[in-house]
């Protein structure tokens, strides 16, 4: 019998979502929350979603007395607050402000990734904005640019917020830009991201092929 609790609106292609399932894997949760698929976007959204969130946008919670969390910071925020182990968000001191600093980037990087996702896949051709789409892919690299600096050492040191995030983040990149090749230009964030990527909570929830 099924001991979930929860229900949490959910689609293998989201990287906001996988934050959220690799957060109940790493913290021994994932049996509490039951998955309920949905398919969405700006352009055709879901009734149950925004019946639930006004903002039409998954992830999405659903506790157990039918309160409802979003967005996926809120909800690794609750998932972290709800498990006896080592807090995968530092709970005070510096550290807390710079691990939540590297994942509001790691989120940066995806909404950018989404952005362009939208515009070129929702879009029509003709309406398709160059500059905007550059600018948008300019954040993405600088992004990078930071996670390549930080790899070895600050995202090495432990498999938490920032790690999950920066790690999903790729993975999205991976999955929506496979021609991209930032492997090359930032290669030891290329090789802990080969390392991290094995995880067995990283290779649960992988992106669809
Ligand atoms: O924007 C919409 O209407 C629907 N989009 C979403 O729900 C996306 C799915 S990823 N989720 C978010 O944008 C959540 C962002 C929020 N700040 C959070 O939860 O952190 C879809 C990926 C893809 O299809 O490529």
């Amino acid at each position: 019998m099924s001991t979930a609790t929860m229900t949490l609106f959910h689609n293998t292609a989201s990287p906001f979502v996988r934050k959220v399932l690799v957060f109940l894997h790493e913290t021994g949760q994932l049996d509490r929350v039951a998955l309920e698929t949905v398919a969405l976007s700006p352009t055709s959204p879901n009734a149950a979603v925004i019946a639930n969130n006004p903002a039409g946008k998954i992830p999405a919670l659903r506790l157990a007395d039918g309160a409802l969390l979003h967005d996926s910071r809120v909800i690794v925020d609750y998932i972290d607050h709800q498990h006896v182990g080592e807090p995968l968000i530092p709970r005070d001191g510096a550290s807390r402000w710079r691990r939540l600093t590297l994942a509001s980037l790691a989120d940066a990087l995806l909404d950018a990734a989404l952005l362009i996702r939208y515009e070129t896949f929702s879009r029509p051709q003709e309406k398709h904005w160059a500059d905007w789409l550059d600018g948008q892919q300019a954040k993405i690299i600088r992004a990078l640019g930071e996670f390549e600096e930080a790899a070895s050492a600050e995202l090495a040191s432990r498999f938490d917020v920032a790690s999950i995030g920066v790690a999903c983040a790729l993975g999205y990149l991976d999955f929506r830009q496979p021609n991209l090749a930032w492997r090359e230009q930032f290669p030891q964030l290329a090789a802990w991201y080969a390392e991290v990527s094995q995880r067995p909570s990283m290779l649960a929830t992988q992106p669809p092929v």
